[in-house]
């Protein structure tokens, strides 16, 4: 009988939509739909998943446990047992822990998939009991959560369902239609009832171009912006001063700060017209409710997490957060208040050979740790979730320290990665159609369930099975390692929070995807509408002393002899149709994040042409693109798609080989979007004079750049 299952996607995306499966009468999905009958997905998913059905019977799909036989990066391999896989592992890894110390041992992960127990929970277990390194997971959103930990106390933000009801709606560092589209009939909503929408991004992207307004910010400014549009805001009197005297602390000093902002001065970093900043800041302030789509594109620069920080004191100075509507949305985790000690068992530290918490290492510099850290050195790398060999900042350094021999890496994967080209051991892994997981969401407020709905093809296991196997092998007597998923679900829902009251594994299981307590049913959800911010002080912290605005280091208003040498910044945003390295094996996909934006002046003063094959470069490496001459970036900036696998493109290089490992100002996030570089059309000697080379990657089904000479 053919027959209908309900998933949840596990993509690393605001929405984490409810997933329908078409199951045909052989038993093959043949379709993968918008769940119609949950709130926040309405019954469309984004074009990426809606083709996801293509990688979970792709070819290329890792089935068994594999050995390296060939060099590191070669991606040459044997097949083996698990059994064979597991003891060798389990072995190497306790001869490392016991000749160095287990905090030579390094789990290195993000959110390959979102659900709780696959991504941080027998693996935590697991590592926490080893007494491994633990791993400061900052690669995407780390400055942002700080500002707002820091500012608000909480990430909690406006409901998406709310946003139709707004007035005036700003994406700020926001590419709505590309990495948040559930949100988008909410903004239509809005607008056929009268909303205006605006956007500030560097890059007109699919959402600048059906705004009415697009403001084209110079990256990494936007803390200038910010604080332009509290100047406007407070010297015309247009603030709230009943909402800021019961719900702000550092109010004075704020106000202080800002009045040395001027629009004019704010004009010259921002690239923003003075007018244009008083006519926005008078918008904002003076419509309600006003929302702000703040995402994580932002917080990516040096001043990434100021400027969150400064952009989330504008709501508390009109007190749009007392309106439906109003506020802003930079993430909603913080109300999945979940027992993260019985999920995770940090506790367990205690109980391994180490006997105290171990050592935290920055995963944003990853190739800085591989080569420079020495107390004790990391001497076995376990990824899962992720691709760092691709993602990873100082790429240069990154693979430098996956080539080490004497580095013993293992990779959890469904296909083979840049990173898992790197492995000693590559163990197959089940995608989120096939597993059992539970997912919590940073864009909306629904708790949601998944059991499998196809089977685990090949002698793929879930990440859950894999550290439960090795756990057994390296004699961890612990009773939390015979946990099912079940058992872990009921500890991790075991929370002391009114948000969670009331919601069980079997209320879960009966219903799929489950509202949290936010209030009285029929009552919109307004986190802050009476304060209630949860800082020491109960108040929103303005933090003005963290505020002064100093233009990135990195930038054409830092470093001036940077600037010089490499005159044009680099923004690697996401690309629409993919989710960072995860389908980079799609040609489609392949050829989207091979171009390079460039604007015609600076492509004339280059003699770069549309369709050229370029090189963009700087003190830290080179990558080469196809150039798209397009005035949807300004002078001075650049823009490729993230994230290309560096096995697909020229000469191995990906877009990483470019950004930094410079740190940002809170969080210890990583800045891939303040990058300067300088790009150069690519000649090749031809009958004794250069030849710029025409690139034609960019609309064939086959990436042409891997039959390119250069490769
Ligand atoms: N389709 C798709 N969806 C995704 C992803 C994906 O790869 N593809 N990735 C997922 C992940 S991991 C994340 S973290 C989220 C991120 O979601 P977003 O934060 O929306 O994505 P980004 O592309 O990083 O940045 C958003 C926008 O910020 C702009 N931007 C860059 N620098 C600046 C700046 O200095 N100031 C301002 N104002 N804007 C700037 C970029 O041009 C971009 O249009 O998306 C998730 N969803
Ligand atoms: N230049 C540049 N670099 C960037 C960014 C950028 O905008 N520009 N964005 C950064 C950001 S915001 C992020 S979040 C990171 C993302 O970087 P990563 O966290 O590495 O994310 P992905 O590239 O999507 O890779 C996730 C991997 O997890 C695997 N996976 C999926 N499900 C499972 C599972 O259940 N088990 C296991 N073991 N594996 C699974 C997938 O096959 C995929 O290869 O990249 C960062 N890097
Ligand atoms: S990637 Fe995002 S929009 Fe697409 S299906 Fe998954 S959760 Fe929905
Ligand atoms: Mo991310």
């Amino acid at each position: 009988m053919p027959e209908t299952r309900t998933s949840v996607c596990a993509l690393d995306c605001p929405d984490t939509c409810s997933v329908l499966v078409d199951i045909d009468t052989s038993g093959r999905a043949v379709r993968l739909r918008g769940n119609p009958k949950h709130p926040i997905t309405r019954g469309f998913l984004c074009a990426k998943v809606t083709k996801y059905l293509d990688r979970e019977y792709h070819p290329d799909r890792l089935l068994y446990p594999q050995r390296r036989i060939g060099q590191k990066g070669d991606g040459r391999f044997e097949r083996v047992s698990w059994d064979t896989a597991l003891d060798e592992i389990a072995e190497r890894l306790s001869a490392i822990a016991t000749n160095y110390g287990p905090e030579a041992v390094l789990p290195y992960s993000y959110a390959g998939t979102m659900g709780l127990l696959n991504g941080s929970g027998m693996d935590r277990r697991f590592f926490h009991r080893l007494g491994a390194s633990r791993l400061d997971r900052t690669i995407c959103s780390a400055a942002g959560s700080a500002a707002l930990m820091a500012s608000q106390g909480v990430r909690l933000g406006a409901p998406p369902e709310q946003f139709a009801q707004s007035k005036l709606i700003i994406a700020w560092g926001a590419n709505i239609l590309g990495t948040n589209v559930h949100l988008w009939p909410w903004i239509v909503e809005a607008r056929r009832n009268g909303a205006k929408f605006y956007v500030i991004d560097p890059i007109r992207n699919r959402t600048g171009k059906l705004a009415d307004r697009h403001y084209a910010i110079n990256p990494g400014s936007d803390l200038a912006l910010a604080l332009g549009m509290a100047h406007v805001i407070l010297r015309d009197g247009l603030h709230d001063p009943l909402y800021l005297a019961h719900h702000s602390n550092g109010f004075e000093e704020f106000q202080c700060l800002a009045a040395e902002y001027s629009p004019e001065k704010v004009a010259r970093w921002t690239g923003i017209p003075a007018a244009g900043i008083e006519a926005l800041a008078r918008e904002y302030a003076t419509t309600q409710p006003a929302a702000i789509r703040v995402n994580y594109g932002v917080q990516r620069s040096e001043r990434g997490g100021s400027a969150v920080r400064a952009i989330s004191a504008l709501p508390v100075l009109t007190g749009a957060w007392r309106y439906a509507g109003g506020g802003m949305q930079l993430s909603t985790s913080g109300a999945f208040d979940i027992n993260r000690a019985a999920l995770e068992r940090a506790d367990l530290q205690l109980r391994s050979p180490l006997a105290r918490e171990a050592r935290l290492i920055n995963m944003a510099q990853l190739g800085y740790t591989l080569a420079e850290v020495n107390d004790p050195p990391v001497k076995a790398l376990v990824v899962y979730n992720s691709n760092p060999a691709a993602i990873a900042p100082h790429q240069t350094s990154v693979l430098a320290g996956l080539r080490r021999e004497d580095l013993f890496t293992v990779v959890l994967e469904q296909f083979q990665t840049d990173t898992a080209d790197y492995a000693d051991f590559v163990l197959p892994v089940t995608t989120f159609l096939e597993h059992t997981d539970l997912y919590l969401a940073y864009g909306h407020y629904y708790f949601q369930l998944a059991t499998p709905a196809l089977p685990a093809p090949g002698e793929t296991k879930s990440n859950v099975e894999i550290f439960r196997a090795l756990a057994r092998r390296m004699g961890f007597e612990e009773d939390c390692f015979n946990d099912t998923e079940e058992d872990m679900i009921r500890s991790l829902l075991d929370a002391d929070s009114p948000y969670l009251r009331n919601i069980t594994l079997e209320k879960l299981q009966a219903e799929g995807s489950v509202r949290l307590n936010l209030g009285p049913d029929g009552e919109p959800f307004l986190p802050f509408a009476q304060g209630g911010f949860k800082t020491a002080s109960g108040k929103f912290e303005f933090g003005s002393e963290t505020l002064k605005y100093t233009a990135p280091a990195e930038s054409r208003w830092g470093d001036a002899e940077l600037a010089r040498r490499y005159p044009l910044e680099l923004v690697s945003a996401k690309n629409d149709d993919s989710m960072n390295s995860t389908f980079g094996n799609r040609p489609d996909v392949d050829a989207q994040t091979a171009v390079l934006l460039i604007h015609p002046q600076d492509a004339a003063a280059r003699q770069i042409l549309d369709g050229m094959l370029v090189r963009a470069h700087n003190g830290r490496g080179k990558c080469y693109f196809e150039a798209r001459v397009s005035t949807n970036v300004q002078p001075g900036v650049v823009r490729a798609h993230s994230v290309r696998w560096n096995k697909s493109s020229i000469a191995k290089l990906g877009i990483n080989q470019l950004t930094s490992e410079r740190l940002t100002d809170i969080g210890g996030g990583p800045t891939f979007y303040s990058c300067l570089v300088e790009v150069l059309p690519v000649t090749e000697p031809q009958q004794g004079h250069s030849q710029p080379v025409m690139s034609r990657t960019g609309h064939s089904d086959t990436p042409a750049t891997n039959r390119h000479p250069l490769s």
